[in-house]
């Protein structure tokens, strides 16, 4: 994932940060920074022995008044003369400290020209891969909030400047994170979970992951087969079923995909299941068949989880339909499919800003354990990687 965007937001800190470092001026900067503390260290030892020395003469001339008062010029010249000679180093050190100060590490205060021209690197790259528009003025005005008027030095801007677009691209996502879903699975039994998503999007094989993922974690599921629609669906999922160890329900095909639910539903408050999980049909677009398919599957099975399933690698189409299903529907979370043969990662970074619903898991295979607790910190990390 991110393959393309990762090289270009790397080019773009690299030529802002030489930008900022004022390059031509600083040559050896950590050699100078180094000479420079040495210097200002060796000046404050001579203003110490100074000023003891000072102290010293100021005695002296107390106590030779006090002798012979009245030779008064002569003590002063005696005292002009112990000054100079105790002050002859200190123009040496200046003009050393004028030679570091020329090859001094320069602090730059970032503008908004340098934040444009960092930015102008990013949106393309993130453009070229799917982001959404609205996502991108987002990341912009969060790193105009992030860097504008901080100071920074050839030393620090890098580090200064990967933070900031950590930060602008973690904060347009939304993590739910898997801790939060097992203590809400806990207040309701069964606890009920809607799988939606169009045809091909992944919903079966992520709903056989969670089972997976449940039963490891100890939880009871029985499983609806409410794609009725779609040819040898049942089939698949009763592979998934039987390969793992769960109760199906299914009933025939073209059967009513709510009845379904409702029946799984009962049977799992018999048997005193921890979850029912509902998979349902999808179709190549978004119909208003089965839109009014889900509504009626929703109103009956009353989910306490929503979850829509989208293709990362279709990009901005996942997003446009986790769009239209929140509306029309109404989603919780969403998990995106495919994740390990997405080189964009447009979809994963768009959509839970658009949506507004966070991302819970992403897919990453075919497996059972190809799934990924989604994190943004890590996600918005791996991208600086
Ligand atoms: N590489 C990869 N393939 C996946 C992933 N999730 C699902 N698939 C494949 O995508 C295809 C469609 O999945 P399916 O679960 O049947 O989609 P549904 O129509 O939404 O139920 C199948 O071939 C799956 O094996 C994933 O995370 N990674
Ligand atoms: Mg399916």
């Amino acid at each position: 994932m991110f393959d393309f965007i990762k090289k270009k937001i790397k080019d773009s800190i690299n030529s802002i940060q030489k930008k900022l470092s004022k390059e031509e001026h600083s040559e050896e900067p950590q050699k100078f920074e180094l000479e420079r503390k040495g210097l200002q260290r060796e000046e404050a030892a001579q203003t110490v022995e100074l000023k003891k020395e000072e102290k010293k003469i100021s005695a002296e001339i107390h106590e030779q008044q006090l002798k012979a008062p009245v030779k008064k010029e002569a003590i002063r010249k005696h005292d002009g003369e112990q000054r100079k000679t105790k002050q002859i180093s200190e123009p040496k050190v200046k003009k050393q400290e004028k030679e570091v100060e020329k090859h001094r590490v320069f602090s730059h205060a970032i503008n908004k020209e340098d934040i444009a021209s960092l930015y102008a690197g990013i949106k393309d790259a993130l453009l070229e891969n799917n982001v959404a528009v609205s996502v991108l003025d987002a990341i912009h005005k969060d790193l105009e909030e992030n860097l504008l008027g901080k100071e920074v030095s050839f030393l620090t801007n890098k580090k200064e400047i990967e933070g900031a677009i950590k930060k602008s691209i973690s904060d347009v996502m939304f993590e739910y994170p898997v801790k939060n879903l097992m203590a809400d699975i806990q207040h309701k039994k069964p606890y009920v979970i809607l799988f939606v998503g169009v045809n091909g999007a992944g919903k079966t094989t992520t709903l056989a992951k969670l089972i997976h993922f449940f039963l490891k974690n100890g939880l009871k599921v029985t499983v609806s087969a409410s794609d009725t629609f779609r040819a040898a669906s049942i089939e698949q999922l009763e592979i998934h079923t039987k390969n793992l160890g769960v109760e199906i329900i299914k009933h025939n095909y073209g059967a009513d995909p709510a009845a379904v639910a409702f029946d799984a539903i009962k049977h799992a408050k018999s048997e005193n299941t921890d979850l029912v999980l509902i998979d349902t049909a999808g179709r190549s677009d978004i119909n208003k068949n089965l839109i009014d398919e889900l509504k009626k599957v929703k109103r009956v099975s009353k989910p306490d989880l929503t979850i829509f399933v989208g293709d990362a690698l279709t990009g901005n189409d996942a997003v446009n339909q986790a769009r239209i299903f929140d509306t029309e529907v109404g989603i919780d979370a969403t998990i995106l499919s495919k994740a390990d043969v997405d080189k964009k990662g447009g979809a994963v970074l768009s959509i839970s800003y658009i949506t507004k619903k966070p991302i819970l898991f992403l897919g990453t295979g075919q497996g059972y354990d190809d799934l990924i607790p989604f994190d943004k910190e890590k996600t918005a990390n791996f991208l600086l990687d």
